[in-house]
């Protein structure tokens, strides 16, 4: 019988499929291709499951090839990582611009995740009911400066806006599942709640003292959204690990860098110093915003620590 993975509590699956709701676990060794894994099933995976023991509990037989998946570094384990989530239509970054502030870099770092899957992706800008100070409302700016003319939706919203949700969200997530990503403390637990009332996410007061969410979400969760779509809420994200990127492909993650690719001198060029080099250009030309630029250096010159 075919399931999706809703939840997953260490060995334990909840598994979605036509005999409703079923707690399954995984039976044998998967096979894991190129990644070291810390959870062999993660939320969002189709399964082939099946009962054991007389009907009384379920397994997991098969995992089914994933579409796509976001992944994070193993904060316990060195070299492993960990899939926050699979099978996704779309993302949502959950950002805030204060109480805590979401760097352009992590903006980046996690557009260059979806890129690699050429995944539609979001920008919420939430909590834009606390924002009035001039140096706040700059920031917003800037984030609309950067990335609207890369094609990506900046939304601002408020979690505590009926209106909001209503009106910019909902209509978004009609037969599609949707990742709810971003650093705790952003609002994603209140926002999944105020969508699907009876979802009860844990949501926590970002603390006072230092600025930094409270650890609340420990596990991803899948709900269904309506009659048709998903809303998957994650765990909050310090970092995305970005893995399994040669240097120059990661150009190829950055949408704005597309055009030029293939048109530089050299063509192993990574667009650092290299002599006719055309993202350098246009760069010069002012076609590229220093700030995506300079994260791209970021990404590239940190990836090659961590091999
Ligand atoms: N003022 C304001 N507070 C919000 C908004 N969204 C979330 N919060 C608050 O931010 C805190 C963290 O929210 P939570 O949903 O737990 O964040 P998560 O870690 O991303 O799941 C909670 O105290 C929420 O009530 C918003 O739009 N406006
Ligand atoms: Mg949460
Ligand atoms: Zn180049």
């Amino acid at each position: 019988m075919r399931g999706r993975v809703m939840k997953s509590t260490g060995s334990w699956y909840i598994l979605q499929s036509d005999q409703g709701i079923v707690n399954a676990r995984l039976r044998g060794k998967f096979k894991q291709e190129d990644l070291k894994l810390t959870n062999p099933v993660s939320v969002g995976d189709w399964v082939e499951w099946d009962f054991e023991d007389q009907q009384e509990t379920a397994v997991i037989t098969e995992i089914q090839p994933r579409e796509n998946y976001i992944i994070r570094k193993s904060t316990r384990k060195q070299q492993f990582s960990h899939i926050l989530a699979s099978n996704i239509d779309q993302a949502f970054l959950v950002i805030t611009i204060k109480d805590p502030r979401t760097s352009l870099g992590f903006i980046d770092r996690f557009l260059v995740s979806t890129e690699s899957f050429r995944t539609p992706a979001f920008l919420l800008v939430n909590k834009i009911d606390t924002l009035g100070k001039p140096k706040d409302l700059e920031y917003l700016g800037l984030i609309r400066e950067i990335y609207e003319p890369l094609g990506y939706p900046v939304l601002e919203i408020s979690a505590l806006s009926q209106e909001h949700l209503a009106n910019e969200l909902s209509p978004l997530l009609s037969g599609k599942t949707t990742l709810l990503a971003g650093h705790s403390g952003v609002g994603k637990s209140t926002l999944l709640n105020r969508l699907i009332p009876d979802a009860n996410q844990a949501t926590r007061s970002v603390s006072k003292f230092t600025s930094k969410g409270v650890h609340t979400t420990t596990f991803a969760e899948m709900f269904p959204f309506e009659k048709s779509g998903y809303l998957i809420d994650t765990p909050g994200i310090k970092e995305f690990g970005i893995l399994d990127i040669e240097d120059q492909e990661l150009s190829h993650y950055y949408v704005e860098l597309r055009k030029y690719l293939g048109r530089c001198k050299y063509h192993n060029c990574k667009h650092v110093n290299e002599p006719g080099c055309e993202v350098l250009q246009a760069l010069d030309r002012g076609e590229i915003h220093p700030y995506r630029y300079e994260n791209y250096l970021n990404i590239l010159f940190e990836e090659d620590t961590h091999r």
